[in-house]
């Protein structure tokens, strides 16, 4: 369950936070495949409540009234395509699995395929379940049960949605129907929402249950599907990650903090040294890295104090950091612009979702920031796709914040965060040649807009990067994008 199964030569997920499937397919075929993206995890596909109160808000997608594929984003025919021609442009699609509840909205009641609940009695036809598939008597999680009460919190209802059962047969068996119609259609795995408030031996049992990744989309056989557990896990409480570990991957929660902390000018890059699990992290193959989600974006799931899009220079490299180095299985976000940390993608007055405009340069419109766009960022996918499997060597450090290494002899990147130039001869471990800058511009017309590097037969090259520069790195491998 720990391999994401990306096509060769590929890595990156990118979460297309709300997006319709229609664009999404766009964008595999016109931008994520041509530039070397793995994967997107994509919004909850199944049917929701639908929240006028609060404007249709971007959590509404986590209170689901039934498994049928009919949300904002798009019906099953339209998320079948979509599945389909990622796929065929090498871009695997994941789910974000909300299986943990129903919804939690007395006042709202019907979903965005029509469907209704009865709230009152727990009851939704749709999938149907039933009172005796909750948990019961009802309780819901207080702030101290983290710290002391695991069973609480996984047998309590987080924020007041029905909390289901997943000892019970017939809700596994529900879960698992939806699971596998999804793989069958094409998918290539799961996060797994709230995965901290359901029981790990319930969740082996559903995984276990699952359908081999399909052949007839271009899986391998016997391919299982990669599954990325949320687990919030600073330390301290009742319930660790390490308990979903020997299940699946889990999100790595803590690398994106400490790059932020570091990025923002509160710890020195020369730490990053011994970047992995003696930082307290996952082992490798266990972390699904990011520095944001969704939620601590905007201060939601406990969240707060991550770099995100309205810091772009320290969160610019913070991303490059996570893509550049070897620890970890990265995934960035593509957000839409908001003030308001409650408010929905951009949409019409109707509710519907309003597609993302693609400008002469390249970025979004409409309100969408299309982190996934930016230079910066999609070069540092083709520079990870260069590096490969290749280790990190050649490590360099001025003491502070001032940073190099390469990957094998692939690809090489330095950091400069210290308040004064980075002016240094430094081993990039690369062929002899002339290379691009990824990070300052595009190689175009075999000539380089923005800074060339001249890499000696020996390997080293003259590495500058000025204290007000735009960006704070420069990135060059041996890939076609950067190499003259
Ligand atoms: C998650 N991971 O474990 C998601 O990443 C997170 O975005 C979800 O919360 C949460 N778990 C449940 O799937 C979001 C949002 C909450 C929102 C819920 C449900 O962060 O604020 O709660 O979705 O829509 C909302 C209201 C809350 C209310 C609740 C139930 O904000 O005040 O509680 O609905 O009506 C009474
Ligand atoms: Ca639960």
């Amino acid at each position: 369950y720990k391999n994401p199964y990306y096509a060769d030569g590929r890595s990156v997920m990118v979460h297309l936070f709300e997006w319709k499937w229609d664009d999404i397919a766009l964008e595999c075929e016109r931008f994520l495949g041509p530039k070397g993206y793995g994967g997107i995890q994509i919004s909850p596909p199944n049917e929701n409540v639908v929240i006028w109160a609060n404007n249709r808000p971007w959590w509404e997608r986590y209170q689901p009234m039934s498994y049928v594929l009919v949300t904002r984003s798009g019906d099953e025919s339209q998320f079948a395509d979509m599945v389909r021609r990622c796929n065929n442009a090498g871009v695997r699609i994941y789910v974000d699995a909300v299986i943990n509840h129903m919804t939690g909205e007395p006042a709202e009641n019907v979903g965005t395929g029509g469907n209704t609940a009865v709230f009152g009695e727990w009851y939704y036809p749709a999938v149907p379940y039933r009172r005796e598939h909750f948990n019961w008597p009802p309780c819901g999680i207080e702030g101290s049960d983290y710290n002391t009460n695991a069973w609480r919190v996984r047998n309590c209802e987080l924020v007041g949605l029905k909390d289901l059962n997943q000892s019970d047969e017939h809700v596994r068996q529900m879960i698992v129907n939806f699971m596998n119609k999804l793989i069958d259609l094409g998918v290539a795995g799961f996060r797994i929402d709230a995965a901290k408030h359901m029981w790990p031996e319930d969740l082996r049992i559903i995984y276990d249950r699952l359908n081999n990744l399909s052949t007839a989309h271009g899986f391998p056989q016997n391919a299982r599907p990669y599954i990325y557990q949320e687990v919030i896990d600073y330390g301290g409480e009742a319930i660790s990650r390490n308990e979903y570990t020997p299940i699946g991957a889990v999100t790595e929660f803590k690398a994106g903090m400490e790059l932020s902390n570091a990025f923002r000018g509160s710890n020195q890059l020369r730490w990053f040294h011994s970047w992995g699990p003696s930082w307290g992290l996952l082992a490798n193959g266990d972390a699904l890295t990011f520095i944001e989600n969704h939620d601590n974006e905007r201060g939601h799931g406990g969240g707060g104090g991550v770099l995100m899009y309205k810091q772009p220079k320290p969160y610019k490299a913070a991303i490059a950091f996570l893509l550049a180095h070897p620890y970890g299985e990265p995934q960035i976000m593509s957000s839409f612009n908001f003030q308001d940390s409650e408010v929905g993608p951009p949409m019409d007055r109707y509710g519907n979702i309003i597609s993302p405009a693609i400008n002469s340069d390249g970025t979004c419109g409409n309100g969408w920031v299309c982190q996934h766009r930016w230079r910066q960022i999609h070069a540092m996918v083709g520079f990870r796709n260069a590096a490969g499997n290749t280790e990190l060597n050649n490590w360099w450090d001025n003491g502070s914040s001032q940073i190099a290494f390469s990957r094998g002899d692939r690809a090489f990147i330095a950091f400069n965060n210290d308040g004064w130039s980075l002016s240094q001869n430094l081993q990039t471990g690369l062929p002899k040649g002339t290379y691009c800058d990824v990070i300052s511009g595009d190689k175009v017309n075999n000539s380089c807009r923005g800074k060339s590097v001249t890499v000696g037969s020996d390997g080293m090259a003259q590495i500058s990067i000025g204290p007000q520069e735009y960006d704070l790195m420069l990135a060059i491998h041996i890939g076609p994008e950067s190499r003259l």
